[in-house]
């Protein structure tokens, strides 16, 4: 039976640990996989599972999420359907951001007050996985749950980035500690199945994914006062309330740090990628762009957006986003470049690639780029050597930034002929 569930995305808080992708653009709106942005991957698995009704709550509403998502999710006059963007500046209370997760659902739940619904699904903005909420949501239903938190086996190494929880038979959860110390750890282990526990993966960690029933979230955004959910509210309710793991084992993974967002990126050319995006539909912006046009080029595991213009000599592990510009000579590996937001016309490109003042946009000719991320519109000169890895420090400058020796060149950044990084 399909219940009636309203979906709640939420888009990030401050988004430091993302930066500098989310300098110039909300959390959302970064852009993955060459021509999909991060609000597309829960939005999609809404979607796919039957759920349209969708909120994305994000500290500032910027223009280019909001022209993302209006292109993108239209629903038909005769859908019930809507995907809108809740935006912290936007509410009556004042123009405070939203402090947490909590914070930021309390805020804007009187938007849900037209919408008919009996639960609640709230989600990560920054999670790359595929997962059908509805099984989800009919566990709970079926098991009479108040809270239902997905959760999934992780290793020590990993269970201090996340609530970590424990269960009885009944997939009951009797206790949780919010990223519990190294000394803490040792108390925090699961029986889990042996191929599980081979790999290290005895710890249950909370997925940030939760099904609350509709009175249960209102009741307990009302006499809690905490802001957020990991912290606060969830620890609490275990204590009152019937909170139960849903067990989640296929591929998922946080991709809300500047290191774990690159891997994933790089990832998808595997072989077999673990995320599949040949698999059901992760929906973005149609754009109307022409195919990619490739010339003496050696491509070994790349994914290739549309509407690209390739004359490089070597393209590896990377991912090359739409409308991306590469001169000859040149060699990428382990690179994830996002593309760019426009095309220059033919006379621009002539013109800049003699005076090199600035250099067009894309990557010039006979550059070496490895371990990097190129965020849009970046102007890479020719000659140009960027070489990332652990010898790099963590630094800021102008034009890029270097993040556990992953080089961030930043949004519309210059990087003149010649430049070694
Ligand atoms: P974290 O991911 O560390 O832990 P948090 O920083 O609260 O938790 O982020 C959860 C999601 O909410 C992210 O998508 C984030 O961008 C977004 N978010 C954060 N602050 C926000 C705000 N003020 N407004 C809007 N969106 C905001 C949580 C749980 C852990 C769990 C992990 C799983 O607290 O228990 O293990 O998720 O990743
Ligand atoms: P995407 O294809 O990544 O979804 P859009 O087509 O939405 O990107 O464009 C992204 C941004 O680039 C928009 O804000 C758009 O206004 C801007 N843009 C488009 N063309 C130009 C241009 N010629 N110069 C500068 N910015 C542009």
């Amino acid at each position: 039976m399909t219940h009636k569930v309203v979906s709640i995305v939420l888009g990030g808080g401050r988004g430091t640990r993302l930066y500098p992708l989310t300098d110039q653009r909300s959390k959302p709106a970064v852009p993955i996989a060459g021509k999909y942005r991060l609000v597309d991957i829960p939005i999609s698995n809404c979607l796919n599972s039957g759920y349209n009704k969708i909120f994305v709550l994000t500290q500032y509403n910027s223009a280019s999420l909001n022209k993302h998502i209006k292109n993108t999710y239209n629903f038909s006059v005769f859908s019930k359907g809507f995907v809108d963007i809740l935006a912290a500046e936007q509410t009556n209370e004042g123009d405070r951001w939203f402090e947490g997760t909590a914070d930021a659902v309390r805020r804007t739940q009187k938007n849900l007050a037209n919408v008919d619904y009996d639960y609640v699904l709230i989600l990560s903005g920054d999670q790359l996985y595929q997962m059908d909420y509805e099984a989800m949501v009919n566990f709970h239903v079926n098991n009479g749950g108040e809270i239902t938190i997905g959760t999934i086996p992780v290793t020590a190494k990993e269970a201090h980035a996340f609530g970590i929880l424990k269960s009885n038979e009944n997939n009951e959860i009797v206790s949780f500690v919010e990223k519990p110390s190294d000394d803490l750890l040792p108390d925090w282990t699961s029986e889990v199945p042996e191929n599980l526990a081979r790999q290290g993966r005895n710890y249950l960690a909370s997925m940030g994914i939760y099904v609350f029933s509709k009175g249960v979230l209102a009741q307990l955004l009302r006499d809690n006062p905490g802001m957020d959910f990991g912290k606060e509210i969830i620890p609490e309710a275990i204590e009152n309330n019937k909170v139960l793991s849903y067990p989640f084992d296929s591929y998922w993974t946080d991709i809300g740090t500047i290191p774990s967002f690159f891997e994933a990126n790089i990832s998808l050319t595997d072989n077999i990628p673990l995320f599949n995006l040949f698999g059901d539909p992760v929906f973005t912006r149609p754009r109307m762009l022409p195919p990619s046009k490739v010339s003496g080029t050696t491509l070994n595991s790349a994914i290739l957006a549309d509407g690209c213009i390739i004359l490089s000599d070597k393209i590896e592990q990377s991912v090359i986003g739409i409308r991306s510009r590469i001169g000859r000579g040149t060699v990428i590996k382990r690179t994830y470049m996002m593309g760019s937001d426009y095309y220059e016309d033919l006379s621009e490109v002539v013109e800049k690639t003699s005076s090199q003042q600035p250099p067009p946009i894309g990557v010039g000719e006979r550059c070496y780029i490895e371990n990097a991320i190129l965020d849009k519109n970046c102007r890479i000169g020719n000659d140009v050597r960027i070489i990332g890895g652990k010898h790099l420090l963590d630094q800021d400058f102008e034009h890029y930034t270097i993040v556990e020796g992953i080089v961030v060149v930043k949004k519309n950044a210059i990087i003149p002929n010649g430049t070694t990084i």
